[in-house]
């Protein structure tokens, strides 16, 4: 139960402040991509009080009976509750206690490791060490350990363990002592709860007194320096309506861990990982708050993945609290997939099949809304339906309309541009064959057919919401218009590529969707009349059409407020203005540079970087990458600073509901994308970095079409030093240069200069 040492790997939180609980509750929060517990303490004195502790459990929706019926993830059984009472008086934190008080998110090992002093009014106490997990080697289980030190004698001591189901919600199956069965009421999804609890005393096993449905008490007389040691097994199992039993599942899953013992459980979630650090570290010398905030970002994304489970995704706050109730949006595709995509491939595959099983949604949603092909929902849950709310209260506490469900529609793009980055890195060809092909032909067909062409000889896309979701009911997105142009030219390439490739597969494909030559060719010349707003003599892409005639206002003048500055405009105002909620224009430059010409992208970058609010968590990340890449590294060291701030400074009181996962992607996309300069080509991987002067050296891992690459650039040598760990030599770009890299000969290129260098 000692946590790591070296601080790079832990957060740590001294003392008890009920004011931060809720934040930190989510900061301390440990998924395994199938269970996520809040880090809420474990000690309550009774009651529900405890209002932050959340166990969530991927793909279990519900629409709480209301109308509309929004899907949200449902409350699990709360399964850490413990209460102590000395003498009959519950113990509870103190906050006068602070000194002795810590809680530590051990990244390291995926734990989280808590040390508290707690004592009663009568100043009886005991020491209390506490240790959590939800096993990364088997997803079904959490396990939770306390030991307690007496630290009087001749006192009645009350321990009871409890699991908390009141008021879930959900609807109870089955209950028997130390199992459990709940049903969602909507959609008839069933969850399995089997739980074991043993205490030992001075490491003698101790019968419970009370055996409840869910509650395990026991009661003794304590002696100085006695110690109790509690262990609780869960195992949680989800099934389906017309799936099997889960309820043998979970069973089966806490009988193979009690056969294990704790100790064995622990040490194979520390192997699992053990085996996750070793694929996706990213190591910083001469930064250690950049080090940490890697590893906080690292630790949150390999924990929100389950390479298992291809039938749920990755929601805006994972696993790790309320907010947008579990729904997933581009933050999945377009700010985490990169990060799996070339540290762990089969997490990517899995969050892509998500969008596969969920294609038959997004051809309804369509086709409601008299287009073809396939429009994903802006929110999904478990069907793929849109599951946006169309109103929501507003910063001033009125409501407000809610137009991204019906309008935000680059997600289609979106989608089709994370399968087509997964194939190319990882040359998966039956994932294109058996599932990317279909996405990227059927979103590209709903482009084709959302396109009007005009007596200007243009098509256009008229009616929707960009990534700055300030600006509603707005006509040619640049970011949407040229996603989208890129989105229909790569289904037309990938159409090519199976008739030549795999014939057989794109005989089934095409007859399955009635696909035939004159309908590819029609995508062809819409996807040359797109209208994209670029202006060749500025080099300016206009955001939408009219952008440039908007009110100019300086955001810079605004910098100072505590708010966003939409609040401080008011919406009206900021509508009628160019200023930007979130990255748009500067998005596309980090997800398409080609289509930025000559010095387009700098004076992209600049025009818009000014007029940005970062009314979004999403936003800072994109600047940040595009800022390396075009070698200003201290301005992106800023980006990324306040990108690392939104989770891990307690300023930031949005946390509650969840850590921002796309934003913790986005760490780890502008240190390897933007400071390392990571890019690839048809059969090469590229690197142009650009690193800030306080960064000595950065390495991490990547993988290549099956191979392992541990990459290190140095500073004060200027070296870029490459290792195959395994596979077959291939070709790397380094600033331009081209070179064959094998496993035998690690590469060594030593480059002119790091700071300021432009890619
Ligand atoms: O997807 C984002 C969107 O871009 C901005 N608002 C929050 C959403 C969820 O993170």
């Amino acid at each position: 139960m000692r946590p790591t040492a070296d601080s790079s790997w832990i957060v740590l939180e001294e003392g008890y402040d009920s004011l931060l609980e809720c934040s930190r509750a989510a900061r301390f929060a440990i998924s395994n991509g199938f269970l996520g517990v809040r880090g809420a303490r474990a000690i309550h004195r009774g009651g529900r009080w405890v209002a932050n502790s959340r166990t969530l459990v991927a793909g279990l929706f519900d629409t709480a009976g209301e109308e509309p019926a929004i899907p949200r993830l449902a409350v699990a059984p709360d399964w850490m509750k413990v209460r102590i009472l000395l003498q009959g008086e519950p113990l509870i934190h103190h906050i006068e206690d602070a000194t002795g008080q810590e809680r530590i998110l051990d990244m390291q090992r995926g734990a989280v490791i808590g040390r508290a002093r707690l004592s009663n009014a009568s100043a009886s106490g005991v020491k209390l060490r506490s240790f959590h997990i939800a096993s990364l080697s088997q997803r079904a289980i959490g396990m939770q350990i306390i030991l307690l030190e007496m630290e009087q004698g001749a006192i009645e001591v009350t321990l009871e363990a409890s699991i908390d189901a009141v008021d879930i919600g959900l609807l109870s199956d089955r209950a028997e002592h130390g199992l459990s069965v709940w049903r969602t009421e909507s959609s008839g999804t069933r969850l399995a709860v089997a739980t074991a609890v043993s205490l030992q005393i001075d490491r003698r096993l101790v019968p419970s007194t009370v055996c409840g449905l869910s509650q395990w008490s026991w009661k003794w007389t304590s002696s100085p320096g006695q110690v109790i040691c509690l262990a609780r097994t869960v195992a949680m199992t989800r099934a389906g309506k017309d799936d099997i039993d889960p309820a043998r599942g979970a069973q089966e899953a806490l009988e193979s861990a009690q056969m294990m013992g704790w100790p064995a459980v622990v040490a194979a979630h520390e192997r699992a990982w053990d085996n996750r650090w070793a694929c996706s570290d990213v190591e910083v010398e001469g930064d250690p708050v950049a080090q940490q905030a890697l590893r906080f970002a690292l630790y949150h994304l390999n924990g929100a993945a389950n390479p298992a489970d291809e039938h749920v995704s990755i929601a805006a706050r994972a696993l790790t609290g309320d907010d947008y109730h579990g729904h997933v949006f581009w933050d999945t595709e377009i700010y985490l997939l990169p990060f799996y995509t070339l540290t762990w491939p089969q997490a990517a595959r899995a969050l892509l099949m998500y969008r596969f099983h969920t294609l038959s949604g997004a051809r309804a949603r369509a086709a409601a809304m008299g287009w073809q092909g396939a429009l994903y929902a802006w929110e999904s849950a478990d069907t793929g339906a849109e599951t946006c709310p169309s109103q929501v209260v507003g910063p001033d506490r009125k409501l407000v309309d809610v137009n991204c469900g019906k309008q935000e529609q680059h997600i289609s793009a979106d989608i089709a541009y994370a399968v087509w980055q997964y194939w190319r890195i990882t040359g998966d060809d039956a994932f294109l064959r058996e599932a990317g092909a279909e996405i990227l032909l059927e979103t590209a067909r709903f482009w084709a057919s959302r396109t009007t062409m005009e007596s200007d000889g243009h098509c256009h896309i008229r009616g929707v919401i960009g990534p700055d979701e300030y600006h509603e009911s707005i006509d040619d997105n640049a970011f949407t218009n040229v996603m989208a142009r890129w989105n229909i030219r790569r289904a037309i390439e990938t159409a090519a590529l199976l008739r030549d490739r795999w014939p057989e597969s794109w005989r089934r494909l095409s007859g399955q969707l009635k696909l035939d030559e004159a309908e590819l060719q029609r995508w062809g010349e819409v996807a040359k009349a797109i209208a994209t707003g670029f202006d060749s003599s500025t080099g300016l892409f206009e955001q939408f059409a009219g952008f440039f005639t908007l009110e100019d206002i300086d955001v810079a003048a605004y910098s100072g407020r505590s708010v966003p500055i939409d609040v401080v405009l008011g919406r009206e105002r900021t509508q009628r203005s160019q200023v930007v909620k979130q990255a748009d224009v500067v998005a596309l430059l980090a997800l398409l540079p080609a289509e930025f010409p000559g010095d387009a992208a700098a004076k992209n970058f600049e025009y818009y970087a000014s007029r940005c609010g970062h009314g979004s968590s999403l936003s800072r990340a994109m600047h940040g990458i595009v800022a390396a890449r075009l070698g200003d590294a201290e301005t992106a060291l800023d980006f990324f600073r306040k990108t690392s701030a939104i989770d891990l400074d307690d300023r930031h009181a949005a946390i509650e509901g969840g850590v921002h996962i796309a934003s913790l992607g986005g760490i780890w996309m502008m240190a390897v994308l933007g400071f390392a300069g990571l890019s690839f080509g048809n059969d090469y991987l590229a690197l142009a970095p650009t690193l800030p002067a306080a960064w000595k050296s950065l390495s991490f891992t990547v993988q290549w079409r099956s191979r392992y690459l541990k990459i290190r650039i140095s500073e004060p040598t200027a070296i870029v030093h490459i290792a195959m760990e395994a596979g077959d030599p291939m070709k790397v770009l380094v600033n331009g240069e081209m070179f064959t890299l094998s496993r035998v000969e690690p590469l060594q290129v030593k480059i002119k200069t790091l700071a300021g260098a432009v890619s």
